[in-house]
């Protein structure tokens, strides 16, 4: 069974990460999307919720599982006898940063391998962190999430006002 594991913080997820998980998981027979636990960092939304947003919105793609993992992403991989890692890239900002990562990843794990897809064009601007700022400020982020993250970003906010 050819597996791949489409690794993010999803933070939330958006239509950009959407776009490669659609991509990417029509190549595979199974796409584990997982979504990176990191006690140190501060995420706007619970594990809880960024499960619950990625479930929600890939419910239509049969052959993509949503998953959580902690600790190093080649543990995890070796766990889920995977040897596919699918990571988006946007701007040449991205490609400095991805090569980095897929070389430290090759050098620790010599048989896992990672397939980059190219963002489609509509969604070369959009990540997870402009679409927190904008959220922050009342800012409109409805072509940049589904409704429901949008739902699930208008329940955050007010529930941090009061
Ligand atoms: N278009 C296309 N791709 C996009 C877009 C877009 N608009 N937005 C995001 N993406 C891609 C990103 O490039 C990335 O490939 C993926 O979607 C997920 O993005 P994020 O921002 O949600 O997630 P990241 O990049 O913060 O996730 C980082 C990991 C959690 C995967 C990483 O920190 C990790 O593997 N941590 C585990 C610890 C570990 O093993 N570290 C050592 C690795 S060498």
């Amino acid at each position: 069974m050819k597996l791949a594991i489409c690794p993010g913080s999803f933070d939330p997820v958006t239509y950009g990460h959407l776009d490669i998980i659609k991509r990417s998981a029509q190549m595979v027979d199974k796409l584990i999307v997982a979504a990176f636990l990191n006690p140190t960092k501060h995420y706007m939304f619970t594990t809880e919720e960024r499960l619950d947003m990625l479930r929600e919105t890939t419910k239509d793609i049969p052959n993509v599982e949503v998953d959580a993992f902690d600790g190093l992403l080649n543990e995890y991989a070796a766990k889920r006898d995977c040897h596919l890692l699918i990571r988006g890239l946007r701007a040449f900002s991205d490609f400095e940063y991805e090569f980095q990562r897929a070389l430290m990843i090759k050098q620790i794990a010599p048989t896992l391998e990672t397939a980059f897809f190219m963002t489609d064009g509509r969604y070369s601007f959009l990540s997870s962190t402009g679409v927190r700022e904008l959220a922050h400020f009342n800012g409109d982020v409805s072509k940049m999430v589904p409704p429901y993250v949008q739902e699930m970003i208008h329940r955050k906010m007010n529930s941090i006002k009061k």
